[in-house]
């Protein structure tokens, strides 16, 4: 056992209500397939499988009724496994699922007393109402839901949580953005590092910048990886994808740099749509960056140089 051995809680969400590209469903089990378990336990963590959550009431057909169910189902899988003091680590299924993981980690950390901080590394805001939303799916639409914007349904399970405050989530790797949404995003004073930041000043400044906010504020830091954060030249296999994104090397720094941080209590692992992919290989990066931010690194200690360059 290494001396940061942590208990994770796979919880598979196969959904695929909040999107028009059918396949993300069959993403769960693509990650296992890709040995998601098996590299989690090789590195000394104890990694238990809970299958995939099922959703609670009728969840066929597109759009937010069947969002709902599986909301509801997988914050309370979630919720549980931060009680009983695990890293739930959510392998999608559509980016909709955020709505149920944040929902669960929200109820965790209100009864802890702690703040919440969401690092959403994607090529999306993800901040559309169904009001802004050009296309009506709803993984476009999960974070302004759980910041409280207007114009949703029911979604979540009663007593309905404090929204999630707009300033205590950070969009990371961002290069596309709706018009609402945009608009959106700067009132509401949404963090964001787009990616004309990450070319002009690198990944790990900006990253820092959050972590010591994190760390400051001793928050929970939930991490949402969308994989279209991803240049679509190293992870072909998502509906959406957007040129220009994430190198392996600057994600890969990222995750490193996420673990080094000790701050990560709740991940998500979405988009991920195996029918499009290549012969396995987004399920593939998707695993390697999975095992740096849980502990893998290239010797069995932080790289000096992050000491010497430190700011503090
Ligand atoms: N912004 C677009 C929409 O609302 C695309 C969202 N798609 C995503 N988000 N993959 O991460 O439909
Ligand atoms: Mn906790
Ligand atoms: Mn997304
Ligand atoms: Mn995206």
């Amino acid at each position: 056992r290494r001396d940061d051995a942590r208990r994770i809680a796979l919880i598979g969400a196969p959904i695929e209500v909040g999107t028009s590209e059918p396949g993300a469903l069959m993403g769960p089990a693509a990650l296992r397939t890709a040995g998601l378990v098996r590299t989690l336990s090789d590195l000394g963590h104890a990694i238990v499988d809970h299958g995939d959550v099922v959703p609670d009431g009728p969840a066929d057909g597109r759009g937010l009724a069947a969002v709902a169910a599986w909301t509801r189902a997988l914050s309370r899988a979630v919720e549980a496994a931060l009680g009983a003091g695990s890293v739930p680590l959510a392998a999608g299924g559509d980016h909709s699922l955020s709505l149920g993981s944040v929902d669960g980690a929200m109820r965790h950390c209100a009864r802890e007393g702690r703040p919440l901080f969401v690092l959403w590394l994607d090529a999306h805001a993800d901040f559309n109402t169904p009001e802004t939303s050009p296309s009506g799916n709803v993984h476009g639409m999960p974070l302004a839901a759980l910041c409280g914007e207007p114009g949703f349904p029911d979604l979540f399970a009663e007593p309905v949580p404090a929204p999630l405050p707009p300033a205590n989530v950070h969009l990371f790797g961002l290069r596309s953005i709706d018009a609402g949404e945009r608009a959106l995003v700067t009132a509401r004073r949404v963090g964001v590092t787009d990616m004309r930041t990450i070319d002009e000043f690198g990944v790990v400044a900006p990253l820092r910048r959050v972590l010591d906010r994190v760390a400051r504020d001793g928050a929970h830091l939930h991490v949402s990886l969308d994989i279209d954060f991803l240049d679509p030249s190293i992870a072909p296999g998502v509906g959406t994808t957007v040129p220009g994104g994430a190198t392996f090397r600057e994600a890969h720094l990222i995750m490193e740099m996420l673990h080094d941080s000790g701050l990560v209590r709740s991940l998500d692992v979405v988009e991920l749509n195996p029918f499009l992919d290549v012969r396995g290989r987004s399920a593939r990066v998707l695993v390697e960056l999975v095992a740096s931010l849980f502990g893998r690194r290239i010797l069995d200690r932080a790289s000096p140089v992050i000491e010497a360059v430190s700011p503090d």
